[in-house]
């Protein structure tokens, strides 16, 4: 049987865990023959007897680590490899997998020069089961990885190579572009793992929470385990319904812990729910007085034991329990109405690029805790596992963003990438208390017939994935031209006013938002967010009375838009703003952007300008009001 989970590998007294993050060679493709690390076999031997290699840091971007523009702006092949090591005792009775969190965007992987995986889509995790017989415990074996960053009309997000034909251009000149506003950084960005599970073991869990009326707290779970003699009992995982000893002599054993570790439900069959009389639940930390616990997390502890009562797989899954419920004005959790305070944000930082590291995550989410935020958006693709840890553990509420941004076309092979990108995302996300909604897409060309049917579909894709859930979309558009937002259970705009249009006229702003929110609410009927609204901020530039890029400007803009937020609130089922951004943000090159997006109310280096402090006061007077 195969496996189908993504289960965050972890260590556990069946399981091993080893981290191969480090530094490791790294070459690109030379930009006018991309091919030739595929022609001369370059997995098949160390990468640095290839060619010049220089050293690399995973996880990173690779971009900003050089001094060199080539390796910067570089479009195509870009090749890594590393040795490691395999213990002994992994090499039998063991399965080993290989797991990467993220690569952007297509990545090839071969260990000992045997190709093991491949994947597509920037954001999103995959693993490589290794074979035994490919692998050395009495020398090192080598992973070469080679990544592509290349993006077209039918990869998520889309871009597209410009090959000027014009003789102006030196020979094999080529760019890639793409229309969404961020770097388009590459590398491996996120952990990479090697662990090992037992030959029977885990392979997924499903864990979806309810409140009954009497307050009694349930958790309905699903666990797929992959048996070693399955091929005597293929029926096993896909006939949904596992006996409590199955005919191989193992049985799944489920125990709730709470943090004290105490037992406080258990359970015995693949399939079913535990109750938990006055559960502690899974609050946002802004719903809780001081001396309650924000976020607070079960462990799920899941066993696979044989006949003898002994364990053969354990897995932890940490699990909050709350309750979402939505309608056409309302989105409540626990019961109680939710309105979103938050940011857009990127997975962003200086020298980094998109790597993600410990440093910039936790300090992330201690200013996000600072502003009195209670929520932001993943935009505008899946942020790291790492980063929805720490979202579940503190309590603060996410909608979580395919990596759809701008999206154009809408033809077949376009809906299928981000279909399986979508079930990659449900797949990972599924159990996470932090994730209160899905966002299929931002800013698509949603004004085009052809958008209507394409969302309808991958709305039903989603509901179909995940029933617990609201999905929205982020839209752009118009109201009366928007033809995706209709199947949205929630409806996220964006709108920037006396900055895109009517620039400097601040005067405009809590009018035409309030006209704005208006229309959608009338013809919708549906709650409603401002997922975006802001203004390039140049930190340290002042101009009284304010202009376009001063802190003043950004001030004053804000001022206009909480006037426009607060008369909606107190009569439409506006239930959200997010600022557009929480920090500056590196985008390409281009006339309208002073070395990246500035639109954040902290610099890049996580700074705050003026509008910090001033978001900071009424994210503050709301969680007191609310
Ligand atoms: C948007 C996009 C976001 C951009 C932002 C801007 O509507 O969703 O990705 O960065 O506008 O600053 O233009």
């Amino acid at each position: 049987t195969e496996s189908k989970g993504i289960l965050f590998p972890q260590e556990s007294e069946t399981r091993e865990r080893k981290s191969l993050d480090g530094i490791w060679q790294f070459r690109i493709a030379p930009r006018n023959d991309p091919e030739l690390g595929f022609r001369n076999e370059w997995f098949k031997r160390p990468l640095q007897e290839t060619g010049e290699v220089t050293l690399m840091p995973v996880p990173s971007s690779y971009n900003d680590i050089t001094q060199s523009k080539e390796i910067r702006d570089h479009v195509g092949w870009a090749w890594y490899d590393r040795e490691f090591w395999i213990p002994k005792q992994w090499m039998s009775q063991r399965k080993i997998y290989l797991r990467f969190g993220g690569v952007n965007y297509h990545a090839i992987v071969w260990v000992n020069g045997v190709q093991v995986a491949e994947h597509a889509g920037g954001h999103l995790p995959f693993v490589a089961e290794l074979d035994a017989a490919n692998l050395s415990a009495q020398r090192t074996n080598r992973l070469t990885v080679a990544i592509n960053n290349t993006l077209n009309q039918n990869t998520i997000p889309q871009g597209s190579i410009f090959r000027p034909t014009a003789t102006r251009y030196p020979p094999g000149y080529f760019t890639l572009n793409y229309n969404f506003d961020f770097f388009n950084y590459a590398g491996i960005h996120r952990p990479v793992y090697l662990y090992t599970t037992p030959t029977s073991y885990i392979d997924d869990i499903t864990v979806s929470t309810n409140l009954q009326e009497d307050g009694t707290a349930l958790v309905i779970y699903n666990i797929e385990t992959v048996r070693a003699s399955a091929a005597l009992f293929h029926n096993d995982v896909n006939f949904g319904w596992i006996p409590t000893v199955n005919q191989d002599g193992l049985s799944i054993v489920v125990r709730l812990e709470d943090k004290s570790g105490n037992i406080v439900a258990t359970g015995t069959h693949g399939i079913g729910y535990l109750s938990v009389p006055n559960a502690t639940l899974w609050w946002p930390f802004s719903m809780v007085k001081k001396d309650e616990q924000a976020g607070y997390l079960y462990t799920m502890v899941v066993s696979l034991q044989n006949l003898a009562k002994l364990d053969v797989d354990v897995y932890r899954l940490k699990i909050g329990i709350r309750h979402l419920a939505w309608d056409n004005t309302t989105f409540t959790i626990n019961g109680k109405p939710f309105y979103f305070r938050g940011f857009g944000r990127h997975e962003d930082f200086d020298v980094r690029g998109r790597g993600i590291d410990n440093v910039m995550i936790v300090k992330d989410h201690n200013l996000i805790k600072w502003t009195g935020a209670n929520s932001y958006r993943t935009s505008h693709y899946p942020y790291s596992e790492e980063i929805m840890d720490l979202t579940d553990e503190l309590g603060i509420v996410i909608i979580d963003e395919i990596s759809a941004v701008s999206i154009d076309g809408f033809g077949q092979e376009l809906l299928e990438t981000h279909t399986k990108q979508m079930r990659e995302l449900v797949q990972r996300d599924k159990n996470r208390a932090s994730v209160v909604m899905w966002s299929i897409a931002n800013e698509p060309q949603s004004q085009k017939t052809e958008a209507g049917p394409y969302f309808k579909n991958l709305f039903a894709l989603v509901r179909e994935l995940d029933k617990s859930r609201p999905v929205t979309i982020v839209v752009a558009q118009d109201y009366r031209t928007d033809k995706a937002a209709e199947y949205a259970d929630i409806i996220c705009i964006n709108r920037y006013y006396a900055w895109y249009s009517d620039t400097g006229h601040t005067e405009v702003i809590t009018a035409s938002m309030i006209q704005d929110v208006h229309n959608w609410i009338n013809k919708f009927h549906r709650p409603l967010i401002i997922a975006e609204y802001g203004a390039d901020t140049v930190a340290g530039l002042h101009s009284s009375p304010q202009f376009v890029f001063t802190e003043e400007f950004q001030l004053e803009y804000l001022r206009e838009h909480f006037k426009a937020f607060d008369a909606l609130r107190a009569n439409t089922t506006l239930i959200g703003e997010m600022i557009w951004n929480f920090a500056d943000f590196m985008t390409g090159q281009g006339i309208t952007r002073i070395v990246g997006n500035r639109k954040g109310i902290f610099t890049r280096e996580r700074q705050p300008k003026a509008s910090a402090h001033l978001l900071r006061s009424r994210y503050h007077f709301l969680a007191n009001e609310i």
